[in-house]
């Protein structure tokens, strides 16, 4: 390759600390800042190649989303948008992972196994986060791309959902929007004035939104973004930045802790949201009369989706399938709200998102959201074209026509590459705004079944294997026997395990009809994991 000398003379500056070996995890490599210098000048390599092969622009995302500030990482985006396809994964641990003297020969491999046209000219997107390690880490980047020629451009600060937008934007010609943040703004705050025009009973109460901006880069470009909601949405920004990243605020800490954020300030009853730290994830919450706290997470928020959509497909008389994703961490109450009441196919993937958005692109719409909140809608192309047909047809009637036109306008609020935190917060407040709903009405949709998340440490975690979209354990021998065990006992239960992707440790989930109950089977289950997959430590103790 006419690069290789400049790669192998740049790669020294960058050099793999000898032994250190890190895996392509759940959402790309994620760990202490201090490790991924060579990490960031592979990965602008890789995108290159990728995007030589594809022919196609590439995104490289330097950001560790909800993880403390001290960490970072990266995540590769596809040519539509999405995800890096999985078989792409392992070349990127194989070059991540390669021995300084090696790291030549895994590049000519991937080119020959790939068959990609060395000459083809490469252009590599490149976004961070507020991460102060972010700066330098994406400099890297940039390095690994030009020194195997490829051009880059660097969009600085971005959200990882905004990454993601540009890279489809441009790889569409513009047909998806205009590939800048600007361009993004309009697309999205357009839609949403559009989808509230129309509801002139709508209260300042019911305009204004108190948003937990986790001290990252969501809070940044809310407001950046917000003149251009031209006060049809008003932000009460709280954890803008001055404090620590993620630290005791941002969408994972208040899914985790079911409890408000420090730094904001917040009335009884007002409708709340937080971000994570590059802007991916969002979850609402309130707190009642009595100071309860109450969480409205990805469930929540994939039932009130799907629950307008259908509403508006009804009326549109449009037969379009809608389908709603999940995945096991999905509250059992919401599955048979869905399925039950709802009536919607609901269908259930591994944990990931990258899952999550493959099971989606099956129907013609569909809503899949990870229980923390990540998630989005998507519509086939099929959909989009029967609804834009409805719309401009001049012999249709009004309902149907109304219809038909919010659903163009929600598909254009709708971020569809990633889940985004500031396009589900606008579709959100479009929805209630649209139904006059308060959050509290929104709550009492269905009630979650009790439940409790608990982690094993484990000597090799890799020792539990499941099937069933990790419903089931196969492996170690008995385990499943024992889960289903402790599950007869308890009314309305259900628990399983699995292997985390992005920490060294097992995942144990439990929900049953009573809190009393969830956090027993959930003991039990941790019990009988610890014991029969080799947990390190003290047993897990009783949760009372
Ligand atoms: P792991 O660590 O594999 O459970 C976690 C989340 C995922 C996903 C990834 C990526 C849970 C239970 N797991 O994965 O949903 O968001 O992080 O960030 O929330
Ligand atoms: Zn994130």
């Amino acid at each position: 390759m006419a690069h290789l000398e400049e790669v192998s003379k740049l790669s020294e500056v960058h050099p793999k600390p000898p032994g250190l070996i890190l895996q392509y995890g759940t959402a790309g490599f994620r760990t202490n800042a201090g490790r991924l210098d060579h990490i960031m000048f592979r990965m602008g390599l890789l995108a290159t190649l990728r995007s030589k092969q594809t022919k196609a622009a590439i995104g490289v995302m330097v950001t560790a989303s909800h993880n403390p500030e001290e960490d970072n990482g990266v995540k590769l985006i596809d040519p539509m948008g999405e995800m890096l396809t999985t078989s792409w994964e392992d070349y990127s641990t194989r070059l991540a992972n390669a021995e300084q003297q090696q790291l030549l020969a895994v590049l000519e491999d991937i080119v020959e196994k790939e068959d990609i046209d060395k000459s083809q000219k490469a252009l590599v997107f490149v976004g961070k986060d507020t991460r102060s390690s972010s700066l330098s880490l994406s400099q890297v980047v940039l390095d690994g791309v030009s020194s195997l020629g490829g051009c880059s451009k660097d969009y600085g600060l971005v959200t990882t959902p905004q990454l993601h937008y540009m890279v489809c934007c441009h790889n569409t010609q513009g047909r998806y929007g205009e590939a800048t943040v600007e361009g993004y703004y309009i697309k999205l705050c357009r839609a949403f004035i559009e989808l509230t025009k129309n509801t002139p009973n709508r209260t300042d109460d019911q305009k204004h939104l108190t948003v937990d901006g986790a001290n990252g880069i969501g809070a940044l470009k809310l407001r950046e973004m917000e003149h251009h909601l031209k006060r049809e949405l008003q932000i009460s920004l709280f954890n803008e930045g001055h404090g620590k990243l993620n630290h005791q605020c941002g969408a994972d800490f208040v899914k985790v802790q079911q409890k408000l954020p420090t730094g904001i300030k917040v009335q009884r009853g007002e409708r709340c949201c937080s971000f994570d730290g590059d802007a991916d994830r969002i979850v609402y919450y309130y707190t009642d009369s009595d100071d309860r706290f109450h969480l409205l997470d990805g469930d929540k928020i994939a039932t009130l989706i799907s629950t307008f959509l259908k509403e508006l497909l009804m009326q549109a008389g449009l037969n379009l399938k809608i389908a709603v994703v999940q995945t096991a961490y999905a509250n059992g109450s919401a599955t048979l709200y869905l399925e039950d009441t709802m009536k919607v196919i609901v269908k259930c993937t591994k944990t990931g998102v990258k899952h999550l958005h493959h099971a989606a692109q099956e129907f013609d719409i569909s809503v899949y959201f990870e229980a923390n909140g990540h998630g989005t809608v998507l519509f086939s192309r099929a959909a989009e074209e029967k609804i834009k047909q409805l719309a401009e047809d001049v012999n249709t009637n009004d309902t149907r026509k109304r219809a038909a036109i919010l659903l163009q306008h929600t598909i254009n609020v709708t971020n569809q590459t990633v889940g985004d935190a500031v396009s589900d917060m606008l579709l959100i407040e479009a929805i209630l705004a649209l139904k006059g709903m308060t959050v509290q009405q929104w709550n009492t949709i269905y009630t979650d079944l009790p439940n409790r998340q608990l982690k094993v440490k484990v000597a090799d975690r890799r020792v539990i294997d499941t099937r069933d979209a990790e419903r089931r354990a196969v492996t170690p021998a008995g385990l499943q026997d024992a889960i289903d065990a402790s599950v007869a006992k308890y009314r309305q239960a259900r628990a399983f395990v699995r292997p985390s992707g992005t920490e060294d440790v097992v995942r144990v989930y439990a929900e049953a009809g009573t809190q009393e109950s969830a956090d027993s089977l959930v003991h039990e289950v941790s019990l009988a994991v610890f014991r029969l997959a080799g947990g390190v430590g003290d047993e897990p103790k009783p949760l009372h």
